[in-house]
Parts: structure tokens; C-alpha cells; sequence
């Protein structure tokens, strides 16, 4: 092997090796076979989430940035494996979870969450999109998701 060749292949490694770095970083956007960043609010002080939809990928990283819209309400995000009754279900446990879990509490269909934000904070929370299917995300601040605080990530 000349050393032209040889000096060609090692760029190509480094650059690989900087490819990898950056999906383990959560970076880059979009769908495909990348990492996917979700960006979601609250819809001013009301009790809901925008947007209610969102969209994932089996398999890819998505990082979901919540940023609570709201000035005077706390808000967490919740994102269950179910629909209604499974969130519903989560929603109670986390109630008697108190403030001090961040009304979070511990259920197995709970695929990941973001903490309880106070007013304008912004959190986050990574992880790998689950099996294709509709899961349901809900604010378990007591009273929200029964106000109509939730929405859907479709995953294909
Ligand atoms: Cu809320």
C-alpha cells in the first residue's frame, strides 16, 4: 500500500470516528437513520402541549427538549408505552408520587420523561425510540392531563 492511499484511509477513519462522536452527542436533526431532536412547548399558560404530535423512528436517539411556555405552571413530560388508560394509570401514581418526585413515579410503561420544570425553565430527556407503535406523553402535574395536557409520538 502506498503511503498516498494510506494517508487517505486514516482521513477517512477520523472522519468516521467524528461521525460516531457527533450521533453519540445527541447532534444533527432530522429522521433517517440519524438521531432526531424534538423540540416541544406548552401553548402559552394554557394546559396543553405544542405541538401534541410528535414523530420518531424505531431505533434512533431522539433528544426531546421541553420548554415550559408557561411563566406561572409547573409542567413535566411524561411519555408512556399505552394509550388512555396507561397514562391515566401513570397520572395517578404520579399524584401520590407528591411534588417531591416530581409527580414522576416509577411504572414500567414509562419509557422516559423530563423533570418537573418551574416557570420558563427548559429540560431535557434522551433516549432510544421504542418499537414501532402510538405512545401517549402527559404533564402529570395533578389536574393537567385530565385538562387535556398530552399528546402523541407516532413511531415507525
Ligand atoms: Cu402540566
Amino acid at each position: 500500500m502506498n503511503l498516498k492511499v494510506r494517508s487517505w484511509l486514516s482521513g477517512v477513519a477520523l472522519a468516521s470516528a467524528l461521525t460516531l462522536a457527533a450521533c453519540g452527542g445527541g447532534g444533527g436533526g432530522g429522521g433517517g437513520g440519524g438521531g432526531a431532536n424534538l423540540n416541544i412547548s406548552t401553548a402559552g399558560e394554557g394546559l396543553q402541549f405544542a405541538p401534541a404530535a410528535l414523530n420518531a423512528t424505531a431505533g434512533q436517539q431522539v433528544k426531546v427538549t421541553f420548554k415550559n411556555g408557561s411563566a406561572a405552571q409547573k409542567h413535566n413530560w411524561v411519555l408512556v408505552k399505552g394509550g388512555d388508560a396507561e397514562a391515566q394509570k401513570v397520572d395517578d401514581e404520579g399524584a401520590t408520587a407528591g411534588e417531591a418526585a416530581g409527580y414522576i413515579p416509577t411504572d414500567p410503561n414509562i419509557v422516559s420523561s423530563v423533570k418537573l420544570l418551574g416557570g420558563a425553565e427548559t429540560g431535557t430527556a434522551e433516549f432510544a425510540a421504542p418499537a414501532a407503535g402510538t405512545y401517549t406523553f402527559l404533564c402529570t402535574f395533578p389536574g393537567h392531563y385530565v385538562a387535556g395536557m398530552k399528546g402523541t409520538l407516532t413511531v415507525k
